[in-house]
């Protein structure tokens, strides 16, 4: 446990399945072996517009994170501060100031360009079930363009998974529930991969492919 955890006391995250950059707060806090307090909050429900949770985030967001009296919503925020606070100097964020230049600034890329181009293409698939646009569909294969390019190494940065393939994996996985094919891009097809093998990878990953197959089985049922 890390510098500034006192014994027997976790954060509280308030997390789904369902939500992509919940997925990446889970797969790094196991990853660094940060235990947390998991409470789910059930989207599909609307457990997220209830007063109990509105109090806690009014912007009625996932992943939420409580730590004594600090509420902390935004996964990438989440993610820096958990590190820091309980796996000071990890890999997955070590201290070197370049090296977190360079994470940061790809958890900014995967919030303003890479989750935001695939929540514009998706969301209105998956909650309003409307048909894929083929603009916005451009708009993701850009994207991958941009991240294909960006893949010199094995990781993002360097030679080891960092908070920035975290995030960046959750945010691509959001495209599986539209059964997107990743073979045209060599090396972000690759690098999936190699993320896939993390040890934590099923923990934080396999409630989401669950929820995708019953989706699947849901939508035969009913042709
Ligand atoms: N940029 C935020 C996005 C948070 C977010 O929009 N979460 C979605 C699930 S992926 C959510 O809670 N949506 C419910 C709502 O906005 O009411 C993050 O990375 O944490």
């Amino acid at each position: 446990m890390g510098s500034g955890a006192s014994r027997g006391h976790k954060p509280t995250l308030y997390q789904s399945a369902i939500s992509g950059p919940s997925r990446a707060v889970l797969l790094a806090a196991k990853t660094a072996n940060i235990q947390l307090d998991l409470k789910h909050i059930d989207l599909m429900k609307g457990e997220n517009k209830e007063e109990s949770f509105l109090k806690i985030n009014p912007e009625h967001t996932v992943p939420t994170l409580v730590d004594n009296d600090l509420v902390l919503p935004e996964s990438r925020a989440i993610l820096t501060y958990l590190v820091d606070k309980y796996a000071p100097g990890h890999d997955i964020y070590p201290k070197s100031h370049e090296v977190r230049a360079r994470i940061n600034r790809l958890l900014f890329r995967d919030l303003s360009f890479v989750s935001a181009k695939i929540g514009e293409f998706m969301f209105p698939q998956m909650m309003q079930q409307q048909p894929p646009d083929a603009d916005k569909q451009q708009e993701v294969e850009k994207v991958l363009d941009y991240l294909e390019g960006l893949l010199k190494e094995e990781y993002f940065v360097g030679d080891r998974a960092t908070l920035a393939d975290i995030s960046i994996l959750a945010s691509l996985s959001v495209l599986e529930a539209n059964d997107w094919k990743f073979e045209r891009w060599t090396k972000v097809n690759e690098w999936r991969n190699r993320m896939k093998e993390m040890p934590h990878y099923e923990y934080a990953f396999k409630p989401w492919s669950e929820f995708l197959q019953n989706m699947k089985s849901k939508h035969q049922e009913q042709e």
